[in-house]
């Protein structure tokens, strides 16, 4: 197969957990505020749900770091927050301060029925895509996982501590329950439809899921996150699926099962080693670069990124942050990244 990424997946590759270097690399957030030519198109286009909502500009806008780095994959420029939007829930960007949403507490006034052809625009985009990337380029669909896209639903905004959200979800859970079932539910159908527009892969940010732990952890993470993959494969889907429960405390090799995600994407504070050694040489891991490493550069950069190649050394793997490129990294330093990692520098 010629999309690299693609490889890892085979039914051959996986027999063998043994994978030969250089990984493949992405980055998440890999298009956004660091790329000049990014601030450049925002800036004529007005907003970023404009971006995200004009298929032209969220193509040209995935397509610039291909076309800067040569990643060997892409991601739709989107959002995890497009639907709630398409359920109906009010969404927009205050200038500096990030998404808002008019805050619920029921599922009652969420409308599924049009959620679809709301989400029009980014399955356009994927068309597009799926024709303009190069073909060794894998095209990456996404959505956030029910917790994570609760957590902005209920609060109205991101938070810093989700303890209030863990606490509306022990004291209305009934209601809580409700708006993750019908998160579960429409994320299949729009996976399902991404997939339909051309995605060869997916990835579902659980970013949040690090504010839970023990019994609910498994209640509002794993089993949304599982429910959605067997909703996927029951329909026949067979995409390779990536989970990032970021800063989750669970053993990754239950999560692994449960879940039955293709490949788990560590975080910055993952402990590789360990997480290595828990894991089936078979489980593929995504990982683990700390996006603050990518600003600083020099030593401390390519220090960073050996110490991720040798430890996943002769393991199936694909390298990447262990969250999204932050807004002041030099775009220098990825080109050095993206070279070092192909053993070009
Ligand atoms: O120009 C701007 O101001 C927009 C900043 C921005 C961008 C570039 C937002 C607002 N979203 C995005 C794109 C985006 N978001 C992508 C595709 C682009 C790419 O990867 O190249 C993806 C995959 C996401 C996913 C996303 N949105 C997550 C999960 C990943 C993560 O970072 O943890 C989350 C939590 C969001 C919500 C969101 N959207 C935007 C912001 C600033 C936030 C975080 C808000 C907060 O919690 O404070």
């Amino acid at each position: 197969m010629k999309k690299k990424i693609l490889n890892l997946f085979t039914n051959n590759a996986i027999s063998s957990s043994y994978y030969e270097a250089p990984p493949p690399i992405w980055l998440m957030r890999q298009a956004g505020r660091y790329l000049p030519e990014y601030r450049e198109l925002r800036t004529k286009a007005g907003g970023f749900l404009d971006l995200c909502q004009t298929p032209t500009l969220a193509e040209e806008i995935t397509l610039q770091p291909i076309r800067r780095y040569g990643f060997d994959a892409a991601i739709v420029f989107s959002d995890i927050l497009l639907i709630p939007q398409a359920l109906g829930q009010d969404l927009w960007f205050a200038e500096g301060e990030g998404p808002r949403l008019t805050p619920i507490k029921s599922a009652i006034s969420l409308n599924p029925n049009d959620m679809l052809s709301r989400l029009a625009p980014t399955l356009e985009t994927l068309e597009r895509l799926h024709k303009s990337l190069p073909e060794t380029t894998t095209l990456i669909g996404f959505c956030g996982a029910p917790w994570t896209v609760a957590t902005y639903m209920i609060a109205g905004q991101g938070l810093k501590d989700h303890a209030p959200i863990a606490h509306f979800a022990r004291t209305h859970k009934q209601s809580f329950q409700e708006i993750i079932d019908l998160l579960v539910a429409v994320s299949i159908d729009y996976l399902e439809a991404q997939i339909k527009s051309g995605a060869d892969m997916l990835q579902i940010f659980d970013s949040w899921a690090g504010a839970l732990t023990g019994t609910e952890f498994e209640h509002w993470c794993i089993e949304p996150m599982a429910q959605i993959i067997a909703g996927l494969r029951a329909r026949h889907i067979t995409t390779p699926i990536i989970a990032f429960p970021r800063a989750m405390a669970h053993p990754p090799h239950d999560y692994i099962t449960r879940t039955k995600c293709d490949a788990l994407s560590l975080d910055t504070h993952a402990n590789r080693q360990a997480i290595i050694a828990a894991t089936d040489p078979s489980h593929i891991l995504q990982g683990n670069l700390d996006p603050a490493i990518l600003v600083a550069g020099g030593k401390a950069l390519d220090e960073a990124i050996d110490n991720i190649l040798l430890d996943f050394s002769g393991r199936k793997f694909i390298f990447n942050l262990g969250h999204g490129i932050l807004q002041q990294t030099p775009p220098d330093h990825v080109s050095h990244l993206v070279a070092r990692v192909r053993e070009l520098a």
